[in-house]
């Protein structure tokens, strides 16, 4: 559990010189994970496929869990890039997971939790994501641009995750490349499979759409794709299957 003086501490910015020397020993330099989730003619379904093994909305997803296996079978299968939860209460993540991973995995990255400071971002880029999320609902505009920014500024992409028209708005305000819309409510945990139907027609072209959230079959995401979603997160379903690398290639 955080402190009030441990959140203190972590709103401060971290001293440059810290910050360079954190970077200066850092193995993980991370890459560019725009090309894994654009779209092309050649390969116009991208997956982004989860490493979680509870949820709050689901408990526990995955009773044998083994972080590494998994990635590996993702990988082994072209997915395109790899979430991984490192939130430890709702999700049971681990940072650590995300380390191991990019130690033997070649793909991209994405460390998924709750970003609300800068501390989390230079942590996101020593454990060894590529990209991080930013949740649009759990932060203000000016907020989530200073975290935009720095994440820019520390070489990670970012996945902003949008639930509404506000969310959009915000996001396209503080310059998103990567939009993510999340099927899901976080606060009520209610799923709206049809809310790419309603905000994909108001994102500015040239951004890369990513659907989040109850991705479970080849339909869904060919519909999708065909009204512009580039990529698809998937978590539970693949947690579910017995063989992660058949389901994947489908
Ligand atoms: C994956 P699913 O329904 O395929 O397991 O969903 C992913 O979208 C979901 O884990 C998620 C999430 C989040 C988790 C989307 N946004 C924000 C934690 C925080």
């Amino acid at each position: 559990e955080r402190t009030k003086a441990d959140l203190e501490i972590r709103q401060k910015d971290i001293p440059l010189d810290l910050l360079g020397r954190t970077l200066a020993s850092n193995p993980f330099a991370p890459r560019d994970v725009k090309p894994f989730l654009t779209a092309t003619k050649e390969e116009p379904i991208r997956i982004i496929a989860e490493v979680k093994k509870a949820s709050p909305s689901k408990g526990i997803i995955k009773e044998d869990f083994n972080p590494m296996e998994i990635a590996q079978a993702y990988s082994n299968s072209g997915a395109n890039a790899i979430s991984v939860l490192t939130e430890p209460h709702y999700f049971q993540g681990n940072l650590e997971y995300l380390t191991a991973i990019r130690r033997y995995v070649p793909t991209p990255l994405l460390r998924k939790d709750f970003i609300v400071d800068k501390y989390q971002i230079v942590e996101a880029l020593v454990y060894g994501a590529d990209f991080i999320l930013l949740i649009a609902k759990a932060l203000g505009t000016k907020e989530m641009k200073e975290l935009y920014e720095y994440a820019l500024h520390l070489g990670l992409e970012v996945l902003v995750e949008i639930h509404d028209k506000e969310d959009l708005t915000k996001a396209i305000k503080c310059g998103a490349s990567i939009i993510g819309i999340n099927h899901r409510n976080l606060d009520t945990f209610e799923m709206d499979m049809e809310l790419c139907d309603k905000l994909i027609p108001m994102i500015p072209n040239g951004k890369i759409i990513v659907a989040e959230s109850g991705v479970s079959n080849v339909d869904t995401i060919k519909r999708l794709s065909g009204i512009g979603a580039d990529a698809f997160l998937i978590g539970e379903h693949f947690m579910r299957q017995a063989s992660i690398e058949d389901e994947v290639t489908k």
